[in-house]
């Protein structure tokens, strides 16, 4: 029995960061909603929504996801990227949102049922120098964190990425201009390592450490980076070399064990297909919102299975409680579930976006209620309007652009 889309619309908020979200609705009064946030670049989402998706979504079944996914991606001829992707995941989510209510199951019975009983999570624990990281390091254990990810100031460097003033919500697009970062390799390696060091003698190896490198590094420098960890066990050290040029992560994967985890500025299977067929990379990070929805997602896990690399989906402040929701039903659901990001929200977020998932002992659980469990309140959305926001950008000492 067809389910008929009778509008759609794009909702833009920003409870202390921008959101947008794409809210669809039926004839049968079933509406549902996706998360189509993309960090500083939201307004290229919003219009791809608005003037290219939404007038050929009216009038058609939402039960047609598949169908309707395809139309969407074969049918835009310029294909992938992350404002398409973005905009096709948000139509995605919004529509097993609306299939799950519509069977009054939580998504993850429509998507195979679970694989376990909660979702591990990791946290970011952050400072400007080693001992304050590591005082937040024993706020996430006292948290109840299993996993915990570590970033620290850099001596010699006014700043870097992953370490905030806010120690609980990291909200790295910090102006409406990009702001301008000062990077430099060498104090990096001489540094980082001895995070691990100080942080192991302190808390021994009950827990798990991250790190986020965010495409840092040359391989040759990755792999010297990987090499001087090992001793510590990370269990992933996270973006270490930009990622477009998937055949690199091979020089860094012959000199090193640590795991390696890439993936979520990508978009699309296309963009890990090589790096997963080849186990060059032990995580794979796409997201709900980024990499095409639950749909596209699941095709990337299943990849992934075959090469016994694991999900470790990105969960930043960035990603509204919409994609988070999504996201914890595909997490409790796959079995080569990974890792689940969760950088908490703030209270006036999670103020418009309601939700059923929750916390305990460092781990979330998605809830039972039909859909992904999570809304919006567009009343209390209304008094947050947008606010020009970017990402920094970052140069090298010498002036040369770097990757942030
Ligand atoms: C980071 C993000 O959470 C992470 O792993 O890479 O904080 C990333 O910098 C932001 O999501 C970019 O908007
Ligand atoms: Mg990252």
């Amino acid at each position: 029995m067809p389910v008929k889309i009778t509008q759609a619309k794009v909702i833009v908020t920003c409870p202390d960061r921008n959101f947008v979200t794409l809210k669809i609705e039926t004839d049968e009064g079933i509406y549902g909603i996706g998360d189509a946030t993309l960090n500083g670049r939201e307004l290229a989402v919003v219009s791809y929504l608005e003037d290219h998706l939404i007038p050929c979504l009216i009038g058609r079944d939402a039960n047609q996801i598949e169908d309707i996914w395809q139309y969407f991606y074969r049918g835009a001829y310029w294909r992938r990227g992350p404002v398409t992707m973005s905009a096709i995941a948000a139509v995605d989510t919004a529509l097993w949102d609306i299939k799950a209510k519509k069977a009054k199951l939580p998504l993850y019975e429509l998507l195979g049922g679970k694989c376990r009983e909660g979702v591990m999570v990791y946290g970011h624990a952050n400072g400007q120098d080693i001992s304050e990281t590591l005082e937040e390091v024993s706020k996430y254990i006292e948290l109840g964190y299993k996993a915990i990810r570590l970033q620290t100031g850099i001596p010699g460097l006014k700043s870097t990425y992953g370490v905030s003033k806010d120690k609980m919500f990291y909200e790295p697009a910090d102006a409406n201009l990009p702001s301008e970062n000062i990077w430099s390799t060498a104090k990096y390696l001489k540094h980082t390592p001895k995070l691990f060091d100080k942080a192991r003698e302190k808390f021994g190896f009950d827990h798990h450490f991250l790190h986020d490198i965010h495409h840092r590094l040359t391989p040759i420098e990755a792999a010297k980076f990987g090499k001087s960890v090992e001793d510590y066990n990370l269990f992933w050290m996270e973006d270490p070399t930009p990622a477009e040029n998937q055949e690199a992560l091979r020089l860094i994967r012959e000199h090193t064990t640590t795991p390696i985890a890439i993936g979520e500025i990508f978009n699309t299977i296309y963009d890990a297909k090589d790096l997963i067929q080849n186990q060059l990379i032990d995580y794979i990070r796409t997201t709900v919102v980024h990499a095409g929805g639950i749909s596209h997602l699941r095709k990337i896990a299943a990849l992934a299975e075959l090469y016994q690399v694991r999900t470790g989906s990105h969960g930043a402040t960035d990603l509204s409680p919409v994609c988070m929701g999504a996201a914890l039903h595909f997490d409790i659901s796959v079995s080569n579930f990974g890792i689940q990001e969760y950088m908490r929200h703030t209270d006036k977020t999670d103020d418009v976006f309601p939700h059923s998932y929750t916390f305990k002992e460092g781990m979330l659980y998605p809830g039972d209620v039909p859909g992904h469990g999570v809304d919006i309140d567009e009343e209390l959305a209304a008094k947050y309007p947008y606010q020009p926001a970017y990402l920094p950008v970052n140069r090298l000492e010498d002036g040369t652009m770097w990757s942030w």
